[in-house]
């Protein structure tokens, strides 16, 4: 494909227009894509014919053209709409397509291990053209800062000079069930379906951390990822999130390559990514580039300000909680699905009917699973199995009996190792709406 035709500048697709201020300069795209030259401050006004040609593109005038650095790519075209990558998902309700955000119903996460077409989705960016483009080639991973030796490794590093460890783990968004919370929060309109438990295949993180050799100095982790901020900005870091140096040294922590088997997919995070158990999904580095160990907690992207923060101490629904009262969420809330069957089945009167989901604790395993028909007045303990290796999810069973036709609800209620249990109602308001573990409930018709 010619670029130097000035007659066909208007056919570049969103595609084109990224490969092209991938394999040139900034000025040179400019030109090429819309004929933007740079100006003598280098600040690259884009005039007449380029101008003409961006605006067409965009659908409206630049207003601020004057504003607009020399190869900024319009955020508009930074990213197809993501529409293509969701294709291959199955089912999942789309949230958000800028950043892409989509959740799973309930009754398709019923498989033991996640399927890629099932797991949820959460950005916070645009996904980098890295990851798009599955180009892995020159990718390196920096471990800095309160080491003994910064590191720099290739995936082929990671792959021949540490242990390969495959399991599952299940990968849970803070903001999971926040459409539940009144007054409700800003943010996705999570549901329940902001898990999933997929079977990763990396290193662990503790083993890289030691070939580094962390020192005492060490505090916290910092993550750091190549996705594209929303403004298109590289200066910009989307997210960047960690945890304190004793969890990132447990030994269930992976830098994964691979999910169910393949190279872990564009939206999950390739080529690389963190998988850190029990925490909120976002200590979760995806497309990750470096961990910075720090001598104090990290700062870095939404750790700071309301961003995964709750109040100190319980507070009224609606409260405005100052700043400073504001606490790092760590240890997810123990949970769980009911996965089988759909909410408003129908099923006979008076025969036994099995249901069943899943089971899962932060702070480790979900000691006991009890489910209800009656609102919560009675519970049943249900069939609890272990998980197949620390921190994947639990799969666990209940035959119900309803004894006459009528509308019923089955409620679902885990109970941790600590014998804390799942509320029945929505707990701890808080202003950005995390950690909503409340039971989950489904309807169900006798007949
Ligand atoms: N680089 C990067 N990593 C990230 C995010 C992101 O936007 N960018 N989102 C985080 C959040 S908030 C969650 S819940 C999980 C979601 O992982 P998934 O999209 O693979 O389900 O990734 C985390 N890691
Ligand atoms: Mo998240």
């Amino acid at each position: 494909m010619s670029h130097d035709s000035s007659k066909d500048k208007t056919a570049l697709t969103p595609h084109e227009i990224r490969a092209l201020y991938q394999e040139r300069t900034p000025e040179e795209a400019d030109w090429l894509a819309f004929g933007r030259r740079v100006s003598a401050d280098r600040r690259g006004f884009l005039k007449n014919a380029g101008l003409a040609t961006m605006g067409a593109m965009l659908g409206a005038a630049i207003p601020f053209h004057r504003n607009m650095p020399a190869g900024l790519i319009p955020a508009a075209f930074a990213q197809d709409s993501g529409a293509d990558l969701m294709q291959a998902k199955d089912g999942l309700t789309l949230l958000n397509d800028r950043p892409l955000n989509a959740e799973t119903p309930a009754h398709l996460l019923d498989d033991d291990i996640t399927p890629y077409a099932r797991h949820f989705v959460r950005s916070n960016g645009l996904i980098p053209q890295t990851a798009l483009d599955q180009n892995a080639e020159n990718w390196t991973l920096t471990i800095d800062g309160e080491v003994e030796k910064p590191l720099k490794l290739t995936i082929a590093e990671l792959k021949n000079e540490f242990e390969t460890v495959t399991q599952q783990m299940w990968l849970e968004c803070g903001g999971n069930g926040r459409a539940y919370f009144q007054p409700g929060a800003s943010g996705n309109q999570w549901s329940v379906g902001a898990i999933a438990n997929a079977e990763w295949t990396g290193v662990r993180l503790k083993d890289v951390l030691n070939a580094a050799g962390v020192k005492s100095s060490a505090v916290y982790t910092g993550h750091y990822g190549n996705d594209v901020h929303l403004s298109g900005d590289p200066e910009k870091v989307v997210i960047s999130r960690g945890v304190p140096i004793d969890k990132a040294m447990e030994a269930e922590n992976l830098i994964a390559w691979a999910m169910n088997g393949e190279p872990v997919p564009a939206l999950h995070g390739f080529p690389l990514r963190l998988l850190i158990t029990g925490y909120p999904g976002s200590a979760s580095q995806k497309f990750l580039t470096r961990i910075w160990v720090r001598d104090k907690v990290h700062d870095g992207s939404k750790m700071t300000g309301y961003s995964y923060r709750l109040p100190a101490y319980p507070v009224a629904p609606g409260t405005e909680v100052p700043e400073s009262d504001m606490e790092i969420l760590t240890v997810m809330p123990v949970k769980s699905l009911i996965t089988f069957p759909e909410t408003g089945v129908k099923v006979p009167a008076g025969q036994p009917a099995e249901v069943r989901g899943h089971a899962w604790a932060g702070n480790g395993d979900v000691k006991a699973m009890h489910v209800s028909i009656d609102f919560g007045q009675t519970w049943a303990e249900a069939r609890l199995d272990p998980p197949p290796n620390k921190y994947a999810w639990q799969r666990w069973r209940a035959d119900i009996t309803l004894p006459e036709a009528g509308y019923y609800e089955v409620w679902a209620r885990a109970t941790d190792k600590d014998g804390k249990m799942q509320p029945p109602v929505v707990p701890g308001w808080n202003p950005r709406g995390y950690g909503n573990n409340m039971c989950h409930r489904i309807a169900v018709f006798a007949a």
